[in-house]
């Protein structure tokens, strides 16, 4: 009973639509489980690891155009705004566009309460005089913004090219949910990942010290440490393709051999080469950005991007 009492805090925390999306995604043909399960508490460490490898440019590429990009959307959007930032994190990006923009207030909203509160209470440090309000909840859905910023003027922040973890149809849903709850006269400032070749895409999702793939496989320690399962992680391989059609990299895990498994007494089967598709990360082009932008409501007024024209920094008006 020392294996219970040491995981009792863990299953004490579990989402129980971890449990049912991972069933019903298991269940399902192809099988697939949502992106927003690969942070955990180590899923989120890895995904740090992941910004800093020298193949994953996203991160080192925006934070430059943040930086370039600062006094202009200052400029545009003027001072003491509340800054919205949605799906957080460690909020890494965040000091940079803060700096600029000298806003009264700062929402960061996250769904994993720890790193949410840690990044909250290193920024309220750093930034003396600027109101610090968390907000824990899945950003997915409408999210009410405390009643302290309720009368304030709103930029929404979107950084990392989450939206890319999106279909079209979702996304247009979430930027009009964002629109929503941003209110009249609200920016919203977004990174936007590019379609490229696919010999640069390719690797960004599978770098040579495994970081990604161990990324990727941790979705499946994950379950087994939260949802009483016993699948061989070992037996699973990490996959990285470019779907040309849709223009997106999309992640999978595939069984190197004929596995059985079960996940909270449910009982599963992959043959050898079967796969579970984990994640959706799409490219999109300059028209096709600025497209799903106006579908979801925003009207680009300004843009950035690198030289290579890798990423793009959209800023757009409600
Ligand atoms: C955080 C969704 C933007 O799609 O590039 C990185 C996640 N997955 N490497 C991305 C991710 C594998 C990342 N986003």
């Amino acid at each position: 009973m020392l294996t219970q009492e040491k995981d009792a805090g863990q299953i004490g925390r579990v989402d129980p639509m971890f449990r049912s999306d991972v069933l019903n995604g298991l269940a399902a043909r192809p099988r697939a489980i949502q992106a927003r399960w690969f942070y955990d508490h180590r899923g989120s460490q890895l995904f740090e690891q992941i910004t800093d490898l020298p193949e994953y440019y996203p991160t080192r590429v925006e934070a430059a155009l943040l930086d370039t990009a600062g006094p202009q959307v200052r400029e545009i959007v003027g001072s003491g705004r509340a800054v919205v930032e949605f799906g957080s994190g460690s909020s890494a990006k965040t000091p940079r566009i803060l700096r600029a923009i000298e806003p009264s207030a700062y929402v960061p909203i996250d769904i994993s309460g720890d790193f949410l509160r840690e990044a909250a209470d290193d920024l309220a440090e750093q930034f003396p005089g600027l109101a610090v309000h968390p907000v824990e909840a899945n950003f997915l859905h409408p999210v009410p913004l405390p009643d302290k910023v309720a009368a304030l003027p709103k930029l929404g922040f979107f950084p990392g090219s989450t939206i890319g973890n999106m279909t079209a149809l979702a996304a247009v849903d979430l930027l009009r949910a964002m629109r929503h709850s941003l209110g009249e006269g609200a920016y919203l400032l977004i990174g936007i990942d590019r379609v490229k070749d696919p010999e640069i895409l390719v690797p960004a999702y599978d770098d040579a010290q495994g970081v990604t793939a161990a990324f990727n496989l941790n979705l499946l320690d994950r379950i087994n440490r939260e949802l009483d399962a016993d699948i061989p992680v070992d037996a699973f391989r990490h996959k990285s393709v470019w779907n040309a059609d849709i223009e997106r990299i999309e992640m999978h895990l595939e069984a190197q051999r004929d596995i059985a498994f079960t996940v909270n007494g449910r009982p599963f089967d992959l043959a050898k080469g079967e796969t579970i598709h984990t994640e959706n990360s799409h490219k999109y082009t300059p028209s096709g950005a600025r497209l799903l932008l106006r579908s979801g409501g925003w009207t680009p007024v300004a843009e950035w991007t690198d030289d290579d024209d890798s990423f793009a920094l959209i800023l757009a008006e409600a």
